[in-house]
């Protein structure tokens, strides 16, 4: 029986084999990318450098001297790999647990390839038991509460935290995520909302998911 630290790592460690040599990757955040920055370290002399989904992420990768740059500057990337609150057998996810869900959709956006590394934990029948992570501009914060509870969900105003992009974030439980690509669309849509936490339409091309019995399985 594999503990989730050691299932998150095996899945990162599988990760590695998706990564053409000499190229910029895009590189996301959270605990299970921490461990795939460990890998990159061993394989620091085939990566030309990386784009970040976040600051803390930056600076891993600064550290163990793989160089990041804008999106800005770099042309689309061969494969974005992160991980996921939740995922589906569809491979839609919900992300932004760490608040990061905006830059993370363009980097997955500017990617021909879309990795997602998990546990097994994250894999789910349903997306929505994790609540859905919703950056917001600040002025719109009530509207748009009130928009999505319109849809059945119930907004919790994520406390002290202001998103790198200087905006809040809802987080909403309890919605009926029946159609993913319809959700994530009518949220989008809301006036306000800068992006939400689905990534369905641009959903992961492959999943890794560690296993508790020592394996990754390839979806
Ligand atoms: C990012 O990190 C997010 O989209 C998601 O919120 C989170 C997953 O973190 P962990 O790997 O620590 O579970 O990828």
């Amino acid at each position: 029986m594999k503990t989730q630290d050691q299932m998150k790592m095996a899945a990162a460690k599988k990760a590695v084999q998706y990564i053409p040599d000499n190229a910029i990757i895009g590189v996301g955040t959270g605990s299970t990318v921490n461990f795939l920055i460990d890998e990159l370290a061993t394989i620091r002399d085939r990566i030309d450098g990386a784009v970040s989904s976040s600051e803390a992420t930056t600076a891993r990768l600064k550290a163990i001297g793989i160089p990041v740059y804008e999106l800005n500057s770099v042309g689309d990337l061969e494969v974005y790999i992160d991980g996921a609150d939740e995922i589906n057998h569809h491979l839609h996810m919900i992300k932004g647990g760490g608040g990061a869900l905006t830059r993370e959709k363009i980097v997955a956006a500017a990617s021909r390839q879309l990795v997602c590394i998990a546990d097994e934990a994250k894999l789910v029948q349903k997306l929505g038991a994790f609540p859905l992570p919703v950056e917001v501009l600040p002025m719109a914060r009530s509207l748009v509460a009130r928009k999505l509870v319109k849809l059945g969900g119930h907004p919790e105003w994520r406390q002290d935290y202001v998103t790198d992009n200087g905006n809040i974030i809802l987080d909403v439980h309890g919605l009926n995520i029946m159609a993913p690509v319809e959700m994530e669309e009518t949220i989008n849509h809301i006036p306000g909302v800068i992006c939400c936490g689905l990534f369905a339409r641009r959903h992961a091309d492959v999943l890794l998911l560690g296993r508790a019995d020592g394996t990754v399985q390839v979806l």
